[in-house]
C-alpha cells in the first residue's frame, strides 16, 4: 500500500483530464482567460506532478484578447462571475498522436458563444500543438472517444435553446480526425440524472458496454458525477441507479466541496482511478479555487463503478513505476501565467529578472492584456516576494507597478509603488456581491523614503483567510506591514483561482511611452505540507 496525497495539482486546476501512455500520465485543465492556455502536467506515478507545457502556447492558435469575464444568473437564482476563454479540454491519444479538445468561451448568459476546437501534437513533450481545426457544435465541453475499430466520435455538451433545465444534453457525432469533417449528425446520447446543466462527458468502453460519464448540478455546492451505460455507442443509454455516483452535496462534514467534473482511467496495472474537481472550503474560503483531486475507483467486471470522496490522504497499491520524478527539471517559466493574449513585446526577460512595459491597461480592464506576469497560487500558505527596481527614469514619472495577486477583472489586490506620487499602495479592487459592479479601494499607503534605495523588496504572504501585504526598503530589514485583505473577497462563486505576479501601469491617458520597469527575483513559494 502506498499513501497518496490531495489535491495532486493545486491551486486553479479545474475539470482535470487524464490520458495514460507509456507509463506516463498526462493531465490536462481548464485555464479560461489566461495565456498560454491549457496546462499539461505529467506523472510517473500519479502523485508527483510536472508541467511540461501549454498545448495553447502561440498567440496565433486561439485569441483570447476579447475573453470576458461577467456576472451571470445561475439556475437557482445565483449570481456567479464567469471567466470566459478555455473551458474543460479532454486529452486522448491515438496511434502516435495526442488530441486536446476544448471550447473556447467568449461570452456567457445570453450572449453565449462557444468555439470549439481540437488540436494535436506527435511530440507532447517538444509541446509544438498544431493550430486548432473547428468542431461544429453550439455548446461545450467536448470530448473525444476512439472506439476499437478506429472510428472517433466527438461528445459535448449542447446548449438547448430553452431557458428551462436542463438547459444542455449529451450529443455526439462522428468525426474524422484528419481532417476534422463531421461524418454524421449530432445525436442526443443523454439528458443526465439530475438533468440540471449536464455537462462533461467522457465515454469509455469496458466489458461490451459504453459508458458515458457526466457532470451535473453546476460547478458549486450541487455539483456531482453522473454515469449511463448502453450497449450501443448510439444508445439508448441505462441511468445508473446508483447516481449521483459522487457529490459533496448534503456532506457539510467532507473538507473537499463542489465535487464533480471528473474523468475515469486505468493505470499501468489495469486498477481504475478517477480525478474529480473540487475546492477546499473552509468558512466558504477557498483560495485556490476549483482543483484537481485523485480517487480510487472499484469498477466491478459487468458492473458500475464506486468512488470514495475525495479525501486529502488514502492509501492504495502503488500504481505504474514507482520513480519518484521531481527531479524531473522543470522547463524554464513554463508556468507563467499572462491576462488574456499578451502582446510579448511589453517583456524582456533577463536571467533573474523580468522588465515590463508600463502601458494603460490595469488588472482591471475586461478586454485586452494589462503588463502582467504572474504564477498560479499553489499553495494556501504561500510567500510570493519580488525586488522592484526604484530606476532613476521612473521616479516621477506616471507610473504604478508592484506586486499583485488576481483573480479576474472583478478582484485583485496589489503592493505597489506610484512613481508619481513617491508613494507604497496597497490598493484592492472588490465586489461583496457578485451582480454589483466592482469597486476599487485603496486600502492604505505610505510614503517612499526621500532618499530610496536602488530596490524596494514587494512581498505577499497568504494563508487561508487572509492576504498580508508589506515591503522593506532595506533587505536587511524586517519587513514593514502594509495591510491585508480578507481571502473571502476573493472567493465566491467562480470558475478560476489566484494568480500571483507583477504588473506595470501607466497612469496616464496618454500614450506615454515609459520606460521599462524591471522586478528581480520573484519567488512564489509555497509552504503547504503536502
Ligand atoms: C466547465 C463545466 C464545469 O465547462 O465548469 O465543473 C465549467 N464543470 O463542465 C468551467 O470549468
Amino acid at each position: 500500500m502506498q499513501t497518496y496525497n490531495n489535491p495532486i495539482i493545486s491551486g486553479f486546476a479545474p475539470d482535470p483530464s487524464v490520458v495514460l501512455v507509456d507509463g506516463t500520465y498526462f493531465l490536462v485543465t481548464s485555464s479560461f482567460h489566461i495565456f498560454p492556455g491549457i496546462p499539461i502536467y505529467a506523472s510517473k506515478d500519479l502523485q508527483t506532478w510536472v508541467q511540461i507545457g501549454n498545448a495553447i502556447n502561440r498567440p496565433e492558435q486561439v485569441d483570447l484578447t476579447n475573453t470576458i469575464t461577467k456576472a451571470v444568473k445561475l439556475h437557482g437564482g445565483e449570481t456567479m462571475i464567469g471567466a470566459g476563454g478555455l473551458f474543460a479540454p479532454t486529452i486522448r491519444y491515438d496511434r502516435g498522436t495526442f488530441y486536446i479538445v476544448c471550447t473556447n468561451v467568449s461570452e456567457e448568459g445570453d450572449d453565449f458563444a462557444a468555439e470549439n476546437f481540437y488540436i494535436s501534437t506527435t511530440n507532447i513533450w517538444k509541446g509544438d500543438w498544431s493550430d486548432p481545426k473547428p468542431l461544429n457544435f453550439k455548446g461545450i465541453d467536448p470530448s473525444l472517444f476512439i472506439d476499437d475499430d478506429g472510428r472517433a466520435y466527438i461528445q459535448g455538451a449542447w446548449r438547448l435553446d430553452r431557458t428551462e433545465q436542463p438547459y444542455s444534453t449529451i450529443k455526439q457525432y462522428e468525426i474524422d480526425l484528419h481532417t476534422g469533417q463531421q461524418l454524421s449528425e449530432p445525436k442526443e446520447l443523454w439528458q443526465g440524472s439530475a438533468q440540471v446543466y449536464t455537462e462533461g462527458p467522457h465515454l469509455y468502453k469496458k466489458d461490451g458496454y459504453y459508458y458515458l460519464l457526466v457532470a451535473e448540478g453546476g460547478t458549486f455546492e450541487d455539483h456531482m458525477i453522473s454515469i449511463a451505460r448502453s450497449k450501443d455507442i448510439l444508445g439508448p443509454y441505462e441511468n445508473c441507479q446508483e447516481n449521483p455516483i459522487l457529490t459533496a452535496a448534503g456532506k457539510p462534514d467532507e473538507l473537499v466541496q463542489d465535487t464533480g467534473h471528473g474523468e475515469l482511467f486505468q493505470d499501468s496495472e489495469g486498477q481504475w482511478w478517477a480525478t474529480v474537481l473540487g475546492v477546499r472550503k473552509v468558512d466558504d474560503r477557498y483560495p485556490l479555487g476549483r482543483e484537481s483531486f485523485l480517487v480510487p475507483v472499484d469498477w466491478p467486471e459487468g458492473g458500475w463503478p464506486r468512488m470514495p470522496h475525495p479525501q486529502l490522504q488514502f492509501q492504495r497499491q502503488a500504481c505504474g513505476s514507482r520513480a519518484k520524478w521531481a527531479c524531473l527539471p522543470q522547463k524554464l517559466h513554463v508556468d507563467d501565467c499572462h491576462i488574456r493574449t499578451p502582446s510579448m513585446n511589453l517583456y524582456r526577460r533577463q536571467s533573474t529578472s523580468v522588465s515590463l512595459r508600463p502601458t494603460d491597461a490595469t488588472l482591471a480592464v475586461p478586454v485586452g492584456s494589462a503588463s502582467f506576469v504572474g504564477k498560479r497560487q499553489r499553495s494556501i500558505n504561500d510567500k510570493a516576494t519580488v525586488s522592484l527596481v526604484l530606476a532613476e527614469a521612473n521616479l516621477g514619472k506616471p507610473v504604478v507597478a508592484g506586486l499583485a495577486v488576481y483573480k479576474d477583472d472583478y478582484r485583485s489586490a496589489s503592493i505597489a509603488v506610484d512613481f508619481g506620487k513617491g508613494t507604497i499602495i496597497l490598493r484592492q479592487r472588490r465586489t461583496k456581491d457578485a451582480a454589483q459592479p466592482p469597486e476599487e479601494v485603496d486600502v492604505n499607503q505610505t510614503v517612499l523614503s526621500d532618499h530610496p534605495g536602488d530596490k524596494i523588496q514587494l512581498g505577499i504572504d497568504s494563508c487561508q483567510t487572509h492576504y498580508t501585504f508589506q515591503y522593506r526598503e532595506d533587505p536587511s530589514s524586517p519587513w514593514t506591514v502594509l495591510g491585508s485583505v480578507d481571502t473571502l473577497d476573493l472567493t465566491c462563486r467562480d470558475f478560476t483561482g489566484t494568480i500571483l505576479g507583477v504588473f506595470a501601469h501607466n497612469t496616464t491617458l496618454q500614450n506615454f511611452e515609459g520606460d521599462w520597469v524591471t522586478f528581480s527575483h520573484l519567488t512564489v513559494t509555497g509552504q503547504d505540507q503536502s
